[in-house]
């Protein structure tokens, strides 16, 4: 399996750790398969690791030559799966997303079904030594408490989970991206919250250079870490068919793309789930995957380096 690796040779100014996390036993609702992401997003990689030169990538969207000789990029390699055991395989990655942030890195997990987000949530909060912020691009809420099918930890709980530690608010909760029907008892539940919401209409509206700057002021709100979760199906299925269920009338990539360009610099973990190989078309969703991983990572680049 090829690893996301770069090491720009410079003194260190910007640390990033890929780890995988192969796990799609979440996806109790959604089409299982997402264990098999972590690969092709890491494969799809390649293209544009190999266009480094002289530790410099030229960024087409920005306008720029960025100077990458300040990257230190490793790849911790996958969580160790037990099938039969959520809890340990779930500990396990806590573990490994929290060694990531105590080396003083940005981790990048690679999932999985959504519910590998509860884990690096945790580590965040635990590691952080601040209160944490979430911005989740998502087409899903990801907020229900119990089902009798899926239980409390599948791919629609996580973010309910993580609202449930002290370090986290739901008045740090953005959800980026929003669409199509939902369980009515929700609607109170996040209005009540206060958690803030803009819907992939919203995003169209009010344009993703203002949704991102808002989403940075309410999830950085208390001085907190902001933990980014980019749920795929938050893009249109017309652009990422390999996701866990298909949502129609999504982000565009350029949305997608603007926003976590945006939140680069201040993010301090970050995750890409539901990419799901099993019903990819021509590689597309994993492919889409690894550009929006880039921009997150050579923004932060270049934005530490300035
Ligand atoms: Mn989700």
């Amino acid at each position: 399996m090829h690893g996301i690796r770069y090491s720009g040779g410079g003194e260190t100014r910007t640390r990033f750790t890929v780890i995988g996390f192969p796990w799609d036993f979440g996806a109790s609702l959604g089409r299982p398969g997402a264990r098999y992401g972590p690969g092709a997003i890491r494969d799809a990689c390649r293209w544009n690791l190999a266009r480094i030169r002289d530790a410099r990538i030229w960024d087409l969207e920005g306008g720029r030559v960025i100077d990458l000789s300040g990257l230190q990029l490793t790849d911790a390699g996958d969580v160790p799966i037990a099938a039969h055991d959520r809890a340990q395989t779930f500990q396990r990655a806590r573990d490994m997303i929290a060694q990531a942030v105590r080396d003083g890195s940005v981790p990048i997990v690679l999932g999985g079904d959504h519910s590998i987000s509860l884990p690096g949530i945790e580590a965040l909060a635990k590691e952080a030594g601040r209160p944490v912020g979430i911005i989740q691009i998502d087409a899903h809420l990801d907020l229900v408490d119990d089902s009798p099918v899926q239980g409390r930890y599948s791919q629609s709980s996580q973010i309910r989970r993580a609202l449930e530690l002290e370090q986290v608010s739901p008045a740090r909760l953005v959800q980026i991206g929003l669409r199509g029907f939902n369980y009515p008892e929700y609607a109170e539940y996040a209005r009540s919250q206060g958690i803030t919401q803009f819907s992939a209409p919203d995003v169209a509206r009010l344009g993703a250079e203002r949704v991102a700057q808002e989403a940075l002021e309410r999830a950085g709100k208390d001085g907190a870490a902001i933990y980014v979760t980019l749920d795929i199906d938050a893009l249109d299925p017309s652009v990422a068919p390999g996701a866990g269920h298909l949502e129609f009338g999504g982000l565009s990539v350029q949305d997608v793309s603007t926003m976590l360009r945006l939140l680069a610099p201040k993010v301090a973990a970050f995750d890409i789930a539901e990419v799901n190989p099993v019903f990819d078309f021509q590689g597309m969703t994993a492919n889409l995957a690894a550009k929006l991983l880039f921009d997150l990572v050579m923004t932060r680049v270049a934005s530490d380096a300035a």
